[in-house]
């Protein structure tokens, strides 16, 4: 059985992991309307793993006995000023999802939740790679997608991109 608080941040949790989904699908969506095919695949396996994130957090919701109450998601974006503006978007987004990981899992180790804290460690490695990710993802930009021929390159090497399900199984 999880605590109230344990139960409450992971119900949070499944809303801000589909949040992230749709602010990926957003930035999709802005990419696809530029004809930036790549750059748009990109953020759409972003999508798919958001969701997994989310339904990850649902499963062990329920594999401890709790049914999840859904709030609302904000509305998104589809439109920005620059290529540049989304990714620097989603990198800062993920930084604010890895302090919310941190949070949850600072208070499982307070109420010695270890089963949860065991669940948790793969988000605090994912977050890293999300973080990461989207990091090397800015410096290849800077350095690749300022001319249309190093951006037409860019944009065809994030579409090889492919979806690779989740390792942790629950
Ligand atoms: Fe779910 O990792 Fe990104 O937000």
């Amino acid at each position: 059985m999880l605590g109230s608080e344990i139960k409450k941040l992971l119900e949070d949790q499944v809303k801000h992991e589909f949040h992230s989904a749709y602010i990926y699908l957003g930035m999709h969506t802005y990419y696809a309307g530029k004809n930036l095919n790549g750059f748009a695949n990109w953020f759409d396996v972003q999508v798919k793993e958001e969701c997994d994130h989310g339904r990850l957090m649902l499963q062990y919701l329920l594999n401890n006995g709790e049914v999840a109450e859904f709030s609302a998601i904000d509305a998104i974006t589809s439109d920005y000023d620059s290529f540049r503006a989304p990714l620097e978007e989603a990198y800062k987004h993920e930084v604010l999802i890895t302090e919310k990981i941190n949070r949850i899992y600072e208070a499982a180790y307070s109420a010695k939740d270890f089963r949860t804290l065991r669940f948790l460690d793969w988000f605090i490695q994912e977050q890293g790679e999300e973080e990461k990710n989207v990091d090397d993802l800015i410096k290849r930009y800077d350095l690749f997608g300022k001319d249309s021929q190093g951006l037409y390159q860019l944009d065809t090497e994030l579409a090889a991109r492919v979806y690779t399900a989740p390792s942790l199984v629950l």
